[in-house]
Formats: structure tokens, sequence, C-alpha cells
């Protein structure tokens, strides 16, 4: 059938009147509910607090990865995003960071993203005096600070807003924010 004969069934199956003059183009949602769509991927973040490993493990799970900061765009949709969460989920409690997929725990001051690439120097956001991989007094094995999260600044664009990353021990209990692929229909 070609399109105008279609056309022409539908105008001999519903009367004029009852078909819309403006139809309605309903694009379906390209990430999941509680998901936030960017560069075409969807990001999200969490409501508890995981461990850097079980954090990625938990994106993996659910098809994803921890997120990674690939240009300035990544890193400012990131700051935005955890700021917001941090105003509208958290008004009253602790919020310190969310982790994000960079580490550099199997070697010292060589961070890798949880793609595989190796962190390029143009698109770095440590917050200023970090990474300072601090061995806490507690940190017998002296691991000191291998994985990295974004600390949201308490002022939207204040100075140096973007630069918010810093190093802490995988242990600690963090939020994290999960990326995967946007569904393109
Ligand atoms: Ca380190
Ligand atoms: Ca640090």
């Amino acid at each position: 059938m070609t399109e105008f004969e279609a056309r022409i069934r539908t105008l001999q199956l519903f009367p004029v009147s009852l078909i819309p003059t403006t139809p309605e183009i309903v694009i379906p949602p390209r990430c999941n509910p509680g998901q936030q769509e960017h560069a075409s991927r969807c990001f999200s973040i969490t409501d508890s607090i995981s461990k850097w490993k079980e954090a990625r493990e938990d994106c993996q799970r659910h098809g994803g990865d921890l997120a990674v900061v690939q240009d300035m765009e990544d890193q400012k949709f990131l700051t935005n995003f955890t700021y917001q969460f941090k105003q509208n989920h958290l008004s009253g409690q602790v919020f310190h960071a969310a982790w994000i997929g960079l580490t550099d725990e199997k070697t010292e001051n060589s961070f890798v993203w949880v793609n595989n690439k190796a962190l390029q120097s143009s698109v770095t956001f440590w917050s200023k005096g970090e990474p300072n991989n601090f061995i806490a007094t507690w940190d017998k094995e002296e691991n000191g600070q291998d994985c990295v999260g974004i600390v949201p600044p308490d002022d939207f664009g204040a100075e140096r807003w973007l630069f918010n990353w810093d190093d802490i021990t995988c242990v600690g209990g963090r939020h994290y924010v999960c990326e995967s692929k946007a569904v393109v229909s």
C-alpha cells in the first residue's frame, strides 16, 4: 500500500472530524526513568553509598559503568548533575562526593578511566591540592587514595566550580554516577 493509498484508507475508516489536525508526535524516551540524557548517554546518581569497586559493579549490573568525563561538556554536566542532586535530595544530609570511573589503583599517580583510556591533561578537573593520595592514620597498608569522586561546589558557578575532583580512599562509601548508552530507536 502506498502512502497515498494508506491516507485514503484512513479517511475511509475514520470520520474526518476525528482525525487530529496536528498529529501528536511521540518521541520514545532514550533513557530510563530516573536517568538524565547527555551526549547520547544516560546518567543516574544513587541515593545509596558504596565503595568504589562495588559502585562500579552495580553500574555494570545495570548495563553501564561508572561515568567517564570525555570532555569539558561532560564535566559541566556532571558538576551540575551532582550539584542539583545535592540540592534537591539531600537537604540537611552530608554529601561528600559522587564516584566517577577514574582510578590510579594499579599504578600510583597514573590515572585510568574505566574504559581503559588514560587521563588526558586537557580533560582534567582536580580540586586545588588534589590528587594528594592522602594516607589516613587508619590506613595501615598505606594504600592512600586511588579512586576519584566529584565534590559538587557549594555555589553554582563559583570560581573554579568545574575543578572539583578529589582522589578518595576506594573503600570509602560514596554516592556514585553511572552512565550507559542512550537507546537509539
Ligand atoms: Ca593514588
Ligand atoms: Ca585526595
